[in-house]
């Protein structure tokens, strides 16, 4: 397939990953919705800390990590062990075990970590191990590097002592081998009820952690590395000023920094809910087919304000905060 035709391809197998399993993530939030009706974007603002935000409908991820919050352990340790409840996660299709495969069959993951002091860990494109985030922070804490790919990152995942298994589910080859017959790059209208996870928290002392892991865009060449383990792409945290992560088509998040830019424009005085917006509008600026995919962010100022915007309708997050885990539906560009 020539290069041209397999992005623009790409960018419409990237609007059935994130579109479509946002609107099957709203129908299943539909009931908490109804007994919430203030929560929209806008009310969720009211800072409160310590607090968990989460892209996607994720509450047993957000219950997680607020529980590990509650034991008064570091957001690190919280965004880690949320995310990898996900990871877990056989039916998740987006992340970890039972992702989605590379067009060879391949399961390829990536992830990363930052922490409250700007450290950064990362893994790209590794396979066969299920929880790439925890990979992600032995390589921030246990050597010299940041981010580390492929097989490197495996032998290095192995000789930390975590054991290799194949992550392709039976219900994620059948996907694969279904994909194969006609091998299109046409819009694909997922069934799983969430997507690439990007997490953010603060703890107790206030401090801001963020975590971010995806198998990626489904179906995609071998080798292709998105922007959820890039370090100011998919997740940027600075904890004088606070964190941002995405989710949707990695191409675009890449190409605009988005959550470098969002933690840029909350440090000089913008709310988290502007910063998503103009990082959006940037992607729209800069994207003439931005209608053909999906981006969307979330991001969490050093109050715990929160914000999130997305290009088109249906991208939602969890919040945990006060005691209670809710989802909000985010407000939109393509109206
Ligand atoms: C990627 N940003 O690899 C990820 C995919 C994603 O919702 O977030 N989908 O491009």
């Amino acid at each position: 397939m020539k290069r041209r035709k397999f992005i623009q391809s790409a960018a419409l197998t990237g609007l059935g990953l994130t579109v479509g399993t946002a609107f099957a993530a709203c129908t299943d939030t539909q009931e908490q919705e109804k007994k919430n009706k203030s929560a929209t974007s806008n009310s969720n603002m009211e800072p409160s800390t310590p607090m968990v935000i989460a892209t996607w409908n994720v509450p047993n991820a957000t219950t997680k990590a607020w529980e590990v919050l509650q034991e008064g352990k570091s957001a690190l340790d919280a965004v880690e062990q949320g995310v990898m409840v996900e990871e877990a996660d056989e039916k998740n299709q987006s992340v970890g075990k039972g992702g989605l495969p590379d067009r060879d069959g391949n399961v390829t993951l990536d992830a990363c970590i930052m922490n409250k002091d700007g450290n950064y860990g990362a893994v790209v494109c590794i396979e066969n191990i299920k929880h790439p985030i925890a990979v992600a922070r032995k390589v921030m804490e246990n050597t010299p590097h940041v981010l580390l790919a492929g097989n490197g990152a495996k032998q290095f995942a192995i000789e930390s002592g975590f054991t290799p298994e194949d992550l392709l589910t039976e219900s994620s080859k059948k996907a694969w081998e279904e994909w194969k017959i006609k091998s299109e790059y046409k819009p694909i209208i997922n069934i799983e009820n969430h997507d690439t996870i990007g997490m953010l928290a603060i703890d107790k002392n206030g401090d801001i952690s963020g975590a971010c892991t995806t198998s990626g865009l489904a179906y995609k060449m071998q080798g292709r590395v998105g922007d959820s383990a890039i370090i100011g792409s998919g997740l940027f945290v600075d904890n004088e000023v606070g964190g941002a992560t995405a989710t949707g088509m990695g191409e675009e998040v890449l190409k605009t920094v988005g959550s470098f830019l969002i933690v840029e424009l909350m440090r000089q005085g913008k709310s988290p809910q502007e910063a998503c917006e103009e990082a959006v509008k940037r992607v729209v600026k800069k994207s003439p087919n931005y209608k053909d995919f999906q981006v969307g962010y979330i991001a969490v100022n050093k109050k715990g304000e929160t914000g999130a915007y997305c290009i088109h309708e249906w991208f939602n997050y969890t919040v945990y905060k006060n005691n209670e885990n809710k989802n909000y539906k985010s407000d939109f560009y393509n109206k």
